[in-house]
């Protein structure tokens, strides 16, 4: 089986040079610079992990004790971090993969809810989410976790802090935690202290003075870089193909629906053209020809959808034989309901009004087509260059975990 990175670079290969078409369409600069930032993240190997959570739960300290230094700025005010902000990181020289450690403006700060859209907006692209807390979950926390669940990423519980507990307290939140969610146990919970609290020395010098001097203990952070480290060995592969895969087929919804809106009258006068002939050539042609040609005027308009709206070719191959999904049925049925017209007629007017009917009922049948050649073509297209098929392979048999499917809001978070 090829390997998730090498699936998605040749998806993302393939997509790239369907859509440079489009390069001179400035409606679509967005997507094709996305698509393009897609391809750099694969090739370049990097890794993002981003961190997240309310204000003043350590978010900013947890990223300097992971690199070991104090580069993000940290304060005991709310809303310290204004701006995503990234650092590279090597957590260990053996792991073939750099990466890159985004903090975010906290959840909740008052008059920030610009900022809180950009940390949404990072963790959407993250590979991995860290999420910092500092004690039990509050409401709000509770809420973003069931969103960030929607992503569909991993996501590390960080318990910061912890210097300020004791054991057994550390036990009681976790388990609290752990029952709040239901689908994190304890264990699951990591605990840390990025930035422990200052503690007072005192210190006997050999001259007989006594000096107290605060001074802060190391950070407490090995639990959450081994983990790391460890989910950087075993499954960073699987996780940055699946982010990327996820992030092309939204680009490419975007495009298709930008596409659609783009050539809307088009769309209209052609389905129109064609019904209107595929009504007349039926009308016209002899009884046996009117039922060959119904069917390649049909095609004919697909056709000429496809090749303006610039659509993959397996998509609309796909989408015309596809009886759950494509047109398939709704082909069948007007060939059926023109079989229908022909013997109705026949039985009606005999050879005199025999192309009437018909080719009134082939041409509408056509106009009721394009109504639903948007969606059918959309959806097969979204998902033509290998892209549906490798995601359904690396998404496996995940369950999405929807807001519908998420368990209750906990009595005490209520
Ligand atoms: N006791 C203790 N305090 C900590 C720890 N980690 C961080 N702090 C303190 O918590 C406060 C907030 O830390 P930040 O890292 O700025 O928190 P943040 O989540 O980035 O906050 P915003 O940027 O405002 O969202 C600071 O005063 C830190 O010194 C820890 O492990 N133990
Ligand atoms: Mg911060």
């Amino acid at each position: 089986m090829t390997p998730p990175l090498a699936q998605a670079e040749t998806v993302l290969h393939s997509c790239w040079d369907h859509w440079q078409s489009l390069a001179r369409r400035q409606d679509v600069q967005p997507e094709l610079r996305a698509l393009s930032a897609l391809r750099k993240r694969l090739t370049a190997r990097l890794f993002a992990i981003a961190v997240f959570g309310l204000v003043n739960r350590g978010k900013s300290a947890v990223l300097n004790a992971l690199i070991g230094e104090a580069r993000l700025e940290v304060g005991p005010l709310n809303g310290v971090t204004q701006r995503p902000q990234s650092l590279l990181w090597q957590p260990d020289p053996e792991i073939p993969w750099r990466v890159r450690l985004v903090d975010t403006p906290g959840l909740n700060e008052v008059e920030g809810a610009a900022r809180e859209q950009l940390a949404w907006d990072v963790a959407r692209s993250a590979d991995l989410i860290l999420f910092v807390i500092a004690t039990d979950l509050t409401q709000l926390e509770y809420q973003a976790l069931l969103e960030l669940r929607t992503l569909h990423k991993p996501i590390l519980l960080v318990l910061n802090k912890c210097d300020l507990y004791s054991e057994a307290e550390l036990q009681a939140i976790r388990a609290q935690i752990s029952r709040h969610l239901g689908w994190v146990s304890p264990q699951e919970i990591l605990t840390v202290a990025a930035c422990p609290k200052p503690l007072k020395v005192r210190t006997h010098w050999p001259d007989g003075r006594i000096t107290l001097e605060w001074e802060r203990p190391a950070p407490q952070i090995e639990t959450l870089r081994g983990r790391i480290v460890e989910i950087l060995q075993t499954e960073a592969g699987s996780l940055l193909a699946l982010n990327v895969l996820r992030r092309l087929d939204w680009v490419q919804a975007q495009i298709l629906e930008k596409q659609w809106q783009h050539h809307a009258r088009f769309v209209e006068q052609w389905g129109k053209v064609v019904a209107l002939g595929k009504g007349i050539a039926v009308g016209l042609a002899p009884l046996g020809w009117d039922l060959l040609l119904a069917p390649l005027l049909d095609g004919l308009w697909l056709l000429g959808l496809g090749v303006r709206l610039h659509l993959p070719w397996e998509a609309l191959w796909k989408a015309l034989v596809s009886f759950r999904e494509g047109l398939g049925r709704p082909l069948l049925l007007n060939g059926a309901l023109l079989l229908c017209a022909e013997g109705m007629s026949s039985w009606l007017w005999g050879d005199w009004g025999n192309g009437l009917l018909p080719g009134l009922v082939a041409g509408a049948s056509l106009y009721r087509l394009g109504s639903l050649a948007p969606q059918a073509l959309s959806r097969f297209a979204a998902q033509a260059f290998g892209l549906g098929a490798s995601l359904h392979a690396l998404l496996g048999r995940e369950k999405p975990a929807t807001r519908d499917g998420a368990p209750p809001l906990p009595s005490s978070l209520a």
